[in-house]
């Protein structure tokens, strides 16, 4: 392609409204321009970057037997009310009404709808297991959306669903959409980790994420440096220290403690470590108040609670009307003497303690030598503590790190919540008719081309890997006339080849094109000036490396594709 005729708008300053690096990039590169909110163009260079990476999901997936459909975007009412996800999915779901009045949705995802196809028309155990995928927009109305296309409200997917007789089967075909993830991944040139992740609302068994590794990544990845645990902060998990501190046992006493309103304080106040002292989080539930202990020198982990509640909203109690309704005092709040309507949910770090300090539920006063079991009752002891780094692997007993990442692939065992749901059933061996096993499998197309960047980037731009980069080699010709001529020839050449190259045959100045060049990141970039044709020469840059090298004419060619043979 020539750059004269390529439509990239290459921006020289960084867009203000984008926080994110990948946002940045994007739009200063021309390959994305924002239509409303969460709503993106996607300009001819950032389209060429998604059909790249499309390109090499369809092969993985193809290669395992999964067929490519197309399912459509919008989706009755009906189905969703079938299976219960109306009413469950606030605003986030794009509602409409057609010209009859009718309610419809712009799909978020397909479950019901693949579920609704396949439950008439399949229907003998010989036909199964049967994998489906799509790649596909899809809506969702984000209730903030931000950092470009990495939270959009319109994006592509690649979405897959399996249907299997039983759980056996499922296991199978669950493995290998895990092994094709990692080859499209690997493929695409990312550093990734899959992790064990949390099923979420959509229901099911085991699920595991694919995150890219990267700083600006919102999730956090736990994981060990010695064995394969690898789990999302969500729900990962750790051994509890020993702590030979707070296993002196002593009669429980109440002390005047004024003003001392957090475990900070508390610490500082008492001349004791956080991990001898118990943190009391008071929450509001649908069920009324509810009492949450960790170790104070650990933090909750809010979705681990909210999991184990089975809710989506936890509220932290209002102050006024806790200490009105239960006469908890907000600040000394703790598990002794509490009414008995209030539920009380501990970590594992808080039963072991021999002699730990909570506050009195009266205000300016503290109880120190509490002994959980002999000064206050549970009605659960449940893991809700975040895991911290350097904290012991639960498998190996190793250290723990923790790392950002970006997910961009999902999988989920779902089981037959939506075949139960929706009824698709098939006949046995036996022609009994038995429900049918499902799973889900998820890509974020164009949030991969994103995490690609977050990963692959210095301050003049992108630096592409080579599977996805929309072009493999950039070439300017620093002049017109025999330098162009020669710029054209060595194009010509590398298109031959078969490669993606962007010639810069602008009428510009040399450092506008090199700033453009490594804004847009092709992995080669060739520069041809009349200095360089004098001595039959060509530059090559890689721009990952930096590495530099020159190239007879005659053979530059056949060294590009040697170099970026090389790269990965
Ligand atoms: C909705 C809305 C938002 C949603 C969902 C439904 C997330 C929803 C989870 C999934 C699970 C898998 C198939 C591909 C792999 C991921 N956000 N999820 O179900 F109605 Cl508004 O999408 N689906």
């Amino acid at each position: 392609m020539k750059m004269s005729k390529a439509y990239i708008p290459t921006l020289k300053e960084t867009p203000a409204e984008a926080e994110v690096v990948s946002h940045q990039l994007m739009l200063r590169a021309g390959m994305i321009r924002k239509l409303s909110s969460g709503i993106y163009t996607y300009l001819p260079l950032g389209q060429k970057v998604i059909q790249k990476v499309e390109a090499i999901v369809r092969e993985e997936m193809n290669k395992k037997g999964a067929l490519e459909v197309l399912l459509p975007a919008l989706q009755p009412a009906e189905l969703w009310q079938e299976s219960e996800r109306w009413d469950y999915y606030g605003p986030e779901l794009m509602r409409l009404q057609d010209r009859h009045e009718r309610d419809l949705c712009l799909g978020p995802t397909h479950e019901e709808v693949i579920t609704d196809l396949i439950k008439d028309e399949l229907r003998s155990y010989k036909e199964l297991p049967l994998n489906l995928y799509q790649i596909q927009t899809k809506f969702r109305d984000e209730i903030r959306p931000r950092f470009g296309v990495l939270r959009s409200r319109e994006f592509i997917m690649k979405d897959g669903y399996s249907f299997n007789v039983n759980q056996e089967s499922l296991d199978k075909t669950y493995q290998q959409m895990y092994a094709a993830y990692e080859e499209v991944f690997t493929r695409c040139g990312l550093d990734f980790k899959a992790v064990v992740a949390d099923t979420g609302a959509i229901g099911g068994t085991d699920s595991h994420e694919f995150m890219v590794l990267a700083d600006s990544g919102e999730d956090t990845v736990v994981f060990c440096e010695e064995c394969d645990y690898a789990a999302n902060l969500e729900l990962a998990k750790s051994e509890v220290d020993f702590q030979p501190e707070v296993q002196k046992e002593a009669e429980l006493k109440k002390v005047e403690t004024p003003g001392v309103d957090t475990i900070e304080k508390l610490a500082d106040f008492l001349d004791r470590p956080a991990k001898q002292l118990i943190k009391s989080l008071v929450f509001e539930t649908d069920s009324g108040y509810l009492l949450a202990l960790v170790r104070g020198d650990y933090q909750l982990n809010e979705v681990k609670l909210k999991n184990f509640l089975g809710v989506v909203q936890l509220e932290m109690a209002d102050e006024e009307e806790l200490i009105t309704e239960t006469g908890i005092i907000p600040g000394f709040a703790g598990p002794i003497d509490i009414p008995a309507e209030v539920q009380v949910i501990a970590d594992p770090s808080v039963m072991e303690m021999l002699s730990g300090v909570t506050g009195a539920n009266e205000a300016d006063y503290h109880y120190l030598n509490v002994k959980p079991g002999r000064d206050f009752e549970v009605d659960q002891v449940v893991d809700i503590r975040e895991v911290k780094a350097g904290e012991e692997c639960i498998q190996c007993s190793a250290e723990l790190s923790l790392t950002k990442g970006i997910e961009v692939g999902q999988i989920f065992k779902l089981g037959t919540k939506y075949s139960q749901a929706l009824g698709a059933t098939y006949l046995d061996e036996n022609g009994k008719e038995q429900v049918m096993e499902m799973g889900c499998y998820g890509i974020g197309i164009t949030r991969t081309v994103a995490a690609a960047i977050e990963q692959n980037y210095d301050d003049y731009g992108i630096k592409w890997p080579v599977a996805i980069a929309p072009y493999q080699v950039s070439i300017l010709a620093l002049g017109d006339g025999e330098v162009l001529t020669a710029a054209i020839e060595l194009y010509n050449q590398l298109q031959a080849a078969g490669l993606d190259v962007l010639l810069d045959d602008r009428q510009e100045r040399a450092g506008v094109k090199f700033n453009d060049a490594d804004l847009i990141g092709s992995p080669v970039r060739v520069t041809i000036g009349s200095r360089s044709l004098a001595a039959g020469q060509a530059e090559l840059k890689v721009r990952s490396t930096g590495q530099e090298l020159e190239a007879d004419l005659d053979k530059a060619k056949d060294r590009i594709i040697k170099l970026l043979a090389d790269l990965k």
